[in-house]
């Protein structure tokens, strides 16, 4: 496959003005009609051939200006359509394609999902539909007519404000017409037919303009859809207030479908879910369901002004869009939610996705400037790690600064197609500073490891911070530069208040925050009247590996004190760590009871919050220790050592976990706020601990636990750590779980992801087993994430087991499922990412699995192929 580079970056020789669209929708031959209005650029020459993009199109004829073009004018493949010299400046392309929605088994382009047409466009979907310049420089005003079966299709949906709606005379089947004022490029595009249940309610925008909202579900899903509408309702008020952003058309439109193959998709006016993001009720969604409800129907609706208004140039400035908007819909749950409890939720999935991608054969940056495969692009690091950089953007401006830079983003890039450049220079401009080397975060790859060493010096009232940066090499970047490091801190005194310097030298410091530039920089603090503990990175202020040098007395004490309740749980899991790796090497690690006692005091402590006491009892997951461990791994001995500690912890607290677990109170009815939730996290993570106890008591107390559950997260919760923990009654509540959930998709699937963990001899043979349950299915993207991802990341020791059963595994079904839907088995394949950090037994099985990939006697799509060498590189 050819390698796309940023550096190659041209405009297109012709400008598309407007393009209509007619679709006459039939479930094998739907038949699309584009015309395009299309103008030569200035400084094309006059009759330079017009390209467009196509993908495994079917043509059916082709025209400019109404005239039926001579074959020799023209040159169609399924994946170009090239007309040799267009005869004047501006001239109307009419082209006539034949598509299959019901054997589009990728999910890009025009499908059917469940009976409902749709269509997903991001990245390169569009061409899959019609010739097009698929690409998102390329901005046009669209009008959509659609056609179909009225009685198969009542509701037909496109984008913008709907014009016009009327039965097809002497027929069976009807039309409705939708018009987009906006420009937008063809990533954007949608459509939506089929017989759809709505609920509905009406918003006024902060300038008084009122605004139709629909959420479409599948008939009989209807009265599962109030918690995905009120947090739309709460997305739009909240980026009014925050971002001075008001919605734009008539209408907005959501529609929930259940093949989709990743969350959601920001379609302008027509957003499209994955119905796991949009359904919801207390029997079959946990609490996290309804917190990444909220998230996602707030990111797509957030991408209306960063994303759709302002949209990316080429998909090198992918991050532009979603970075911003993971950074946006971060804000947003902070607001809404706890804000510590939802920094530690964002900070654990970056280390738990990101960092693992940096530090392997994966790594990329942010703005990455060369791909095979745009779909593989779609990552921790351009999303999460790229929200990163935009909230230390924030750190670095404070929020006035901040809010003006934005204020001046949405002025001036409205309507373009930008750059990662733009959007910089907003800050700057807006702040008259220069982020030259803090931009070196969004082109360098690779996780920074800061080091840091304090040391205090009585008579001269002095503490000094020595900090030393270095990144490790990354495919293709051998040499590392020094990044602009913003370190939040504290120097924390013995009675746990922070202490006041006097004046400091060797870095700009300005109050608790310090730039860390050089590679090593030795920071001086004056007038420090008693030795401090030094509270480092607080709020996670940069996405860096602290390595710090403090006593495990010094990590206890800020466990307990640290006024930044980050930190408080950062110096938790840093001992908790500590403390596997040595259990992990046969060892006795020093410290181990205090810190159990500590652990026992946080579960008490009724000052901190019931959610933060959840997180702050959660052990790292076997992936986590494996990746800080980095090299020589074996999963085994850390699953042991894991279980082996979260025993101990449970024997040692037995009594501390059942008294809080006894004493929580409850609400009597089932609501998703974040106290409810916060109080029953906690209660889970006592029961966790009880169950791995692992008594004839904690077992019965897990069981009743499920019996009596009056809702999905204590149902799930408790089959968890029974399933686990494989205590009496296991069996019992797998079979009960599933009577109760046999008929509905996506509580089937939290059972497929926990049957995938369950501890077994022998891993596939199991996995093997539940793929023949009628609850699975190779068609549907969610099956395959419940089930195989379940297996592939919540089952460490099956996945890398010593024989190599697991990669073979993965290697099989990344070649079945490459038959039917690539982007599906990249996202499963990206699990070999980790391959190297394995030790030597395991890794001679996991490469000669890749090889077997790539030497199979099938074409490999560009998804699975570009991963695969990526990995063996
Ligand atoms: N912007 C959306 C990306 C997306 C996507 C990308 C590739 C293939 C399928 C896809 N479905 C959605 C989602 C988002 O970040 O909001
Ligand atoms: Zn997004």
């Amino acid at each position: 496959a050819q390698l796309i580079k940023l550096e190659d970056y041209k405009e297109t020789p012709y400008v598309i003005e407007n393009v209509s669209l007619v679709f006459k929708l039939q479930p094998e031959a739907t038949e699309v009609i584009s015309t395009l209005t299309l103008s030569r650029r200035e400084g094309t020459e006059v009759g330079a051939p017009l390209e467009l993009d196509g993908d495994e199109l079917t043509l059916v004829s082709v025209a400019i200006d109404r005239a039926v073009l001579a074959e020799e004018a023209y040159e169609a493949s399924p994946k170009k359509l090239v007309v040799h010299t267009p005869p004047a400046d501006t001239f109307k392309l009419e082209v006539v394609t034949k598509v299959n929605p019901t054997t589009n088994t990728k999910l890009e382009g025009l499908y059917l999902s469940q009976g409902i047409y749709c269509t997903q466009c991001e990245a390169e979907g569009f061409r899959r539909i019609t010739y097009y310049y698929d690409r998102p420089d390329v901005l046009s005003v669209f009008t959509t007519r659609i056609e179909a079966d009225k009685a198969t299709n009542p509701i037909l949906l496109g984008n913008g404000n709907p014009k016009d709606a009327e039965d097809i005379e002497g027929t069976d089947r009807h039309f409705a017409v939708w018009h987009d004022p906006h420009p937008k490029p063809a990533y954007l595009f949608a459509l939506v037919a089929g017989d759809l249940a709505c609920t509905s309610e009406k918003y006024t925008t902060a300038s008084g303009k009122p605004v139709d909202l629909n959420i479409y579900v599948e008939k009989g899903n209807e009265d599962r859809t109030d918690w995905s509408m009120d947090s739309l309702v709460r997305s739009m008020r909240w980026d009014e207030k925050v971002f001075g952003r008001e919605y734009d058309l008539d209408v907005f439109n959501i529609v929930a479908v259940s093949a989709f193959n990743m969350g959601a998709m920001e379609n302008k006016g027509l957003n499209i879910f994955n119905d796991k993001f949009i359904l919801a009720d207390s029997d079959t969604a946990t609490d996290m369901d309804y917190e990444g409800i909220e998230t996602v129907v707030a990111h797509e609706y957030f991408h209306n002004w960063t994303g759709n208004r302002i949209t990316c140039r080429e998909w090198f400035q992918l991050c532009l869009k979603e970075g911003l908007t993971v950074f946006r819909d971060q804000e947003f749950s902070s607001d809404e939610r706890s804000r510590p409890v939802k920094r530690i939720a964002d900070v654990i999935r970056l280390k738990s996705r990101q960092f693992p991608e940096d530090q392997g054969p994966l790594s990329h940056p942010v703005r990455p400037t060369e791909y095979k495969e745009i779909n593989n692009f779609y990552t921790a690091t351009v999303y999460d790690k790229g929200a990163e950089l935009v909230r230390m953007i924030k750190t670095i401006l404070g929020a006035d600064g901040f809010r003006k830079g934005m204020d001046l983003y949405f002025e001036r890039h409205d309507g373009d197609a930008s750059t990662i450049e733009d959007f910089l220079k907003c800050f700057e401009d807006a702040n008259q500073l220069d982020l030259s080397h803090f931009s070196l975060w969004y082109h360098q790859s690779g996780t920074p490891f800061v080091k840091a060493n304090g040391s205090y010096d009585e008579a001269a009232k002095t503490f000094t911070l020595e900090l030393e940066q270095n990144t490790a090499a990354t495919p293709g970047q051998d040499e590392k530069k020094p990044f602009f490091i913003p370190i939040r801190f504290g120097l924390v005194g013995p009675n746990g208040d922070d202490l006041a310097y006097t004046s400091v030298e060797g870095a700009h410091v300005d109050g608790d925050l310090l730039h860390l530039t050089e590679d090593k920089q030795t920071v001086v603090f004056q007038g420090i009247g008693s030795k401090p503990v030094p509270s480092l990175l607080r709020e996670f202020s940069a996405p860096v590996k602290l390595e710090s040098t403090l006593s495990r007395e010094d990590q206890i004490f800020l466990m307990r004190h640290d006024i930044d309740p980050f930190n408080r749980w950062q110096a938790t899991q840093t001992l908790m760590t500590e403390l596997l790796i040595e259990l992990t090497n046969g060892e006795e690690p020093a410290g181990k009871d205090a810190f159990i006692e500590a652990l026992g005091h946080m579960a008490e402590d009724e000052n901190l919050d019931y959610a933060f006491r959840g997180f702050g009892l959660m052990l790292p997951s076997e992936q986590d220790i494996a990746l800080e461990i980095g090299k020589e791994v074996d999963t085994d001995a850390i699953g042991k050592a894991r279980d082996a500690f979260s025993k101990e912890i449970g024997v040692t607290l037995y009594d501390t976990f059942k008294r809080i677990y006894d004493a929580m109170e409850m609400p009597a009815t089932f609501s998703p706020d974040a106290l409810s939730a916060g109080k029953r996290a906690l209660k889970l993570r006592c029961l966790s601990y009880l169950g791995a106890a692992q008594t004839k008591e904690s077992a019965a107390l897990t069981k009743a636990h499920f019996d009596n559950a009056d809702n999905m997260t204590d149902r799930m919760g408790a089959l968890t750590v029974l399933v686990i923990w494989q205590l009496a009654g296991a069996q019992d509540a797998l079979k009960a779980f599933e009577a109760r959930h046999k008929d509905t998709a996506l509580a089937m699937d939290k059972w497929l992801s926990i049957a995938a963990r369950a501890p077994s001899e022998d891993a596939i043979a199991a996995i093997r087993t539940l793929t023949e349950h009628p609850a699975f299915s190779w068609d549907n993207p969610n099956r395959i994430y419940a089930l195989i991802g379940g297996f592939l990341g919540g089952n460490t020791r099956g996945f890398h087991a010593a024989d190599g059963s697991g990669y073979d595994y993965l290697a099989e079904i990344t070649l079945q499922l490459d038959k039917t839907n690539p982007q599906v088995a990249s996202r499963m394949a990206k699990s070999f990412g980790t391959w190297k950090n394995m030790n030597a037994e395991r890794r001679v099985k996991a490469e000669a699995a890749l090889k077997r990939i790539l030497a199979a006697d099938q074409q490999l799509s560009t998804d699975v192929k570009e991963i695969v060498e990526l990995c063996l590189d």
